[in-house]
Order: C-alpha cells, then sequence, then structure tokens
C-alpha cells in the first residue's frame, strides 16, 4: 500500500484504483464474463449458481464467478491490490467468495445502504491503524469490466462512515428504494468506474447502489471478498468448486492460525499456473 493509498483509505474507507487492467488483461477479463454470462445455469461448472439478469429488487449474478476462467482467477492476486490485500490482513489473508456481479435495468429497487455495523453488529468488524499499517479485517475489491458514467446509477459510498460510532438513523438518506433522490445528499458519492478500475472497500463503510439506469449497458463486475485467515465470515465458495482452482487460490481460500504465514504471503506477486 502506498502512503498515498493508505492516507486515502484511512480517511475515506474507500480507494479507486483506476486502469489497473488494461490492454489483453482486461479484455481477457470482459470475454470470460461475457461467456460466464451466457452460459446457461445448467451447463455452468460444478458448484456455481446464477441469478442472471436479477430481479427488480435484486442484483442479478453468477455464484463463484471468479472460478469460471483463469483471467477472472487470476485477479484475486492482482499486482495493484495484492499489496493492499497484505496491508489490510497484516499478511493473514483468507478469500471468501468471489460473484460476478451483473446489473441490469431489470432491477427498479435500489440497493439499501448498508455496512458490516449494520448487517452483522456492531462487535463484528474491526478498523485499526497500528504500526504506520492500516487493520481493517473484511472487505470488498469490486473489479469493473464495464465504464459507469455519472447519472448511470450504482455504487454509492458515504465516505469516512467506517468510522463513525453513531448509528444511522433508520431509512435517513433513502426511504424510497424504488425513487432515490441522490441530489438531495450532496454527503454521498456515486462512484463511476470504468472498465479496467478497482474499488477496495471497507465493510465498515455505508455503502449500496443506485438504480442502474441504461438499457442498453449493463455494470458488469467482479466481488472479491476478503478476511483474516483465522476470521469465519461465510465460506461462501462450495466445495465442488475448489478442484478446479489453482493451488496458490486454495491456499488463499483456507483457514490458517493466527500464527501461520502462508507461502503465498512471503510472494510480491503470485502468478496462477
Ligand atoms: O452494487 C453495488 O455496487 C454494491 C454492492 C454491495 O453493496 C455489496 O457487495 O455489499
Amino acid at each position: 500500500m502506498t502512503p498515498e493509498q493508505r492516507y486515502l483509505f484511512d480517511v475515506s474507507g474507500y480507494l479507486h484504483l483506476k486502469g489497473i487492467l488494461t490492454g489483453k488483461e482486461l479484455q481477457h477479463c470482459q470475454q470470460s464474463a461475457e461467456k460466464c454470462i451466457r452460459t446457461p445455469v445448467d451447463k455452468l461448472p460444478a458448484g456455481m449458481s446464477s441469478s442472471y439478469p436479477g430481479t427488480e429488487t435484486g442484483v442479478g449474478g453468477i455464484g463463484s464467478g471468479f472460478s469460471f476462467d483463469k483471467p477472472l482467477e487470476q485477479l484475486l492476486f492482482h499486482p495493484a491490490t495484492w499489496p493492499i490485500i497484505k496491508e489490510l490482513t497484516n499478511s493473514k489473508p483468507r478469500f471468501d467468495r468471489g460473484t460476478l456481479a451483473v446489473n441490469t435495468h431489470i432491477t427498479t429497487q435500489m440497493t439499501p445502504l448498508h455496512c458490516a455495523r449494520e448487517d452483522f453488529g456492531w462487535q463484528s468488524t474491526r478498523y485499526e491503524y497500528k504500526n504506520g499499517r492500516v487493520f481493517c479485517d473484511t472487505f470488498v475489491i469490486f473489479f469493473y469490466l464495464t465504464d459507469v458514467y455519472p447519472g448511470d446509477g450504482g455504487l454509492i459510498v458515504l465516505p469516512g462512515s467506517h468510522k463513525t460510532e453513531v448509528q444511522r438513523p433508520q431509512n435517513y438518506f433513502f426511504p424510497d428504494l424504488k425513487n432515490p433522490q441522490p441530489e438531495q445528499h450532496p454527503e454521498i458519492v456515486n462512484v463511476t468506474p470504468k472498465a479496467g478500475d478497482a474499488i477496495v472497500i471497507s465493510e465498515l463503510l455505508t455503502h449500496g447502489a443506485l438504480i442502474w439506469k441504461p438499457t442498453n449497458r449493463e455494470r458488469r463486475f467482479l466481488i472479491l471478498r476478503y478476511n483474516p485467515q483465522y476470521f469465519y465470515y461465510r465460506n461462501g465458495i462450495p466445495d465442488e468448486v475448489l478442484p478446479r482452482l489453482s493451488a496458490k487460490t486454495r491456499e488463499l481460500i483456507a483457514f490458517a492460525s493466527f500464527t501461520e504465514t502462508k507461502d503465498i504471503c512471503k510472494q510480491d506477486v503470485v502468478e496462477l499456473s
């Protein structure tokens, strides 16, 4: 993590990494995602599930979409995010699950604002700054495969809210999920990543998604969730997925004790075979 990234993550609770996937790498990920989305549910590899194209109230996606193809699986260790993953977990990471999210205009309700404090309880999640490094035990990386423009909708965040200790009053900001009025809330930021960008957020950050407005474009992004290796969150990867993954990915998914350092964490660059 660079000093600039550490500072920005600390003050805002999220990072927008621009253009970290380019050229062939981005193209291969986009092609893999397209193929995955076009695969009929009963033809998807074992353990994967599909809720594409979503419902009126929920964004669609392919469960364990990261495992569909190596270019997507390799994103778990992307060189721009791997140092961040190691810093946030004090070099003891575990990958919990990875969905290929697809947001279409079929979803006519926003994803309500939420955060770990509200969803899992105040005691569930930590954020600290120690020995010049940030520690954050539940975080998510969104890798964008399509462009988002201002006015499209999509991810919203309340910068700095990862540190708040005051309970958000119920229904504050967007009481009507079918008719959100973002212009009335200048405190909320609508993040508009382009294909090839990644967003790293602490799960303590209050976040959600505005209704996706374009009818001719989808919002496609890979959601990768991480925790420390000794922390039980959800273990969201079905056993049938594991044999298809590279050994290094299985190592990242494995639980381990506080005292162990995984071999992958001794590496600055992790290439999958
Ligand atoms: O659709 C989005 O960008 C938000 C996703 C989200 O809220 C989550 O993964 O917790």
